[in-house]
């Protein structure tokens, strides 16, 4: 499995430097990490509408993959990725890290965040050593929550 996932990365790699090349692109595509199509990550403890207050505690889920942290490449594996109120990030593109895209690079499943009154949009999504999000996707729902 391990080495239908190097050859399948090797080939999107080639595919994506050559589509950079006819298009021109300014954005770097990074090569991906195939992930298992049954994986999934989800909200343990937040559900879509809750209302909370500060401090918030957010624990993060992964089944049908594992956590490793940012920088081992190990199969079927990655770390977690907060994203506040912002879009999914895109595919084949390092996530951003900035307050709205919070990186757990140690393999941590937990966070607490203090955010501001109101409602928030909230969203998991899964990145391989690279911080790249995984072939294909492994993206929670996105949750929305008010802050009293
Ligand atoms: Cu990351």
């Amino acid at each position: 499995m391990a080495r239908l996932n190097r050859i399948l990365s090797t080939f999107t790699a080639g595919a994506v430097l050559l589509g950079v090349g006819l298009s021109g692109a300014i954005q770097a595509q990074m090569p991906t990490t195939v992930a298992p199509a049954n994986a999934k990550v989800y909200f343990v403890n937040l559900v879509d509408g809750e209302v909370v207050s500060n401090p918030v505690k957010v624990v993060m889920g992964l089944s049908g993959m594992g956590i490793a942290p940012a920088g081992i490449d190990f199969p079927e594996t990655g770390h977690h990725h907060l994203v506040i109120d912002a879009p999914t990030p895109p595919a084949g593109q390092v996530i951003a890290a900035d307050e709205r895209h919070v990186h757990f690079g140690k393999g941590q499943t937990e966070a607490v965040l203090q955010l501001s009154p109101g409602k928030h949009t909230l969203q998991l999504v899964l990145g391989d050593r690279n911080h790249v999000p995984h072939t294909p996707a492994i993206v929670s729902r996105v949750i929305t929550i008010t802050v009293q």
